[in-house]
This record gives structure tokens, C-alpha cells and sequence, in this order.
């Protein structure tokens, strides 16, 4: 069957042991959706160039309705909802496998890939629910990026499809980010977004 959402996050990468991001993933796909009668799908992916696209390619095969990625940016402060991804790579942070990527540039498209999602809506959202947050124009040249892109080419147009970077997030023993709770909610409200605008087949950018 179609899934109505697919939700991502990412494993442990150089600098970041446990990643909040899969944390998020896994309580956000312990709600409740059956009951609102949708299928969501999720998945934690490795932080490595290749096996992050071997991952991802299984899961858009299933043509999810829409998806909701999220990953750490441990230095920002607020959650940052993207707005575009960018044809780069960094030529000197190295993936979890330890290995670099092959060239500076993801693919053949153009430099910049729009997300498609009602992204100043979903801003307001994640706020409203208590949380830091602002618009970026920068994924970083990393594998959030390349995974943000990965999955604009692998959809068709009238799938929506966003990537949210988050803060650390607090936990027992380490008191330091953004509380989990407030992060959870706004993302629960995100997700019922995608999900209505791909419904509607409408996401004004
Ligand atoms: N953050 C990294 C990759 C995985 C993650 O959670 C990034 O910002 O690219």
C-alpha cells in the first residue's frame, strides 16, 4: 500500500554519538496516525554517501504521498526548516564510513532543488508549538543535503517533500538544546500538513 507520510531521521555521524534526530523519528512514528487512517512509514539512515542513497531508494520506490526528513545541526540553535538543497558536497567532512565524497556536486541538476512544501506555514507551526525556528537556505555539504535532494528527484512534483534540521536536543545527563516535548508536537503538526497538502496537491512555497 501507498504510505500517506514517510518520516526520516539519521544515525551517529563524526561529532555527534547519538543523533536527536532519530530520537524525534522514532516518538514521532509512535503516534497514533491509524487512527486517523494513514499509513506513515519511518526510517533512521546511515550518514554515509552511498549506503544514505541505497537506504532512501527502497523507501521512495514505495511512493510515500509525502515526506518528512529530519537531521541534527548541533551548532544552530533554532530548528531550521530548508528551503532548497544545493548541488554540493564537502570535500572535507568525512561520513560515518570515514570515506569522502567523490566529487563537489551531488548530480547532473541545477545548483539549487526548491523543497516543496508550504515552508513559511510549517515555520509557524513548529513556533506556535513552542519551538526556536526559522527558514534557512542552507542544508549544509553534507548528507542532509544529499539526502533532501536525493529525495526531490527520486518524487514526482505533487509530493511534498521537506527537510527540518534540529538543535541538540536535552536528555538525561546532558542538559544541553532544545526540550524534546514542544519539538515533538511541532513536528506531529508538520507532518499533518504534508500529509493535507498532498491531499489537496497544493503547497504555495
Ligand atoms: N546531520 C548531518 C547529517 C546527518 C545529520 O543528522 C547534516 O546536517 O548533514
Amino acid at each position: 500500500m501507498r504510505p500517506d507520510l514517510l518520516i526520516t531521521g539519521f544515525g551517529p555521524f563524526p561529532g555527534i554519538r547519538i543523533n536527536p534526530s532519530a530520537r524525534l523519528v522514532e516518538a514521532l512514528a509512535r503516534r497514533p496516525w491509524q487512527r486517523l487512517g494513514w499509513t506513515v512509514r519511518h526510517a533512521i539512515l546511515p550518514v554515509s554517501y552511498g549506503p544514505t542513497e541505497e537506504a532512501l531508494r527502497p523507501l521512495l520506490a514505495k511512493r510515500p504521498r509525502a515526506i518528512l526528513m529530519f537531521g541534527v545541526a548541533a551548532k544552530r540553535r533554532a530548528v531550521t526548516v530548508e528551503i532548497v538543497a544545493r548541488n554540493r558536497a564537502s570535500r572535507t567532512a568525512r561520513d560515518a564510513s570515514g570515506r569522502l565524497p567523490k566529487l563537489a556536486s551531488l548530480d547532473p541538476g541545477p545548483p539549487i532543488l526548491k523543497g516543496r512544501a508550504p515552508m513559511s506555514r510549517l515555520r509557524d507551526l513548529l513556533r506556535e508549538a513552542g519551538n526556536p525556528v526559522r527558514l534557512s537556505q542552507n542544508a549544509g555539504p553534507y548528507l542532509c543535503n544529499a539526502a533532501y535532494r536525493f529525495a526531490l528527484r527520486g518524487t514526482a512534483a505533487g509530493v511534498p517533500v521537506v527537510f527540518v534540521h534540529i538543535p541538540r536536543v536535552k536528555r538525561m545527563g546532558d542538559p544541553r538544546g532544545i526540550a524534546l516535548d514542544p519539538l515533538l508536537a511541532g513536528s506531529a503538526d508538520v507532518a499533518r500538513r504534508l500529509v493535507l497538502a498532498a491531499r489537496l496537491e497544493r503547497f504555495p512555497i
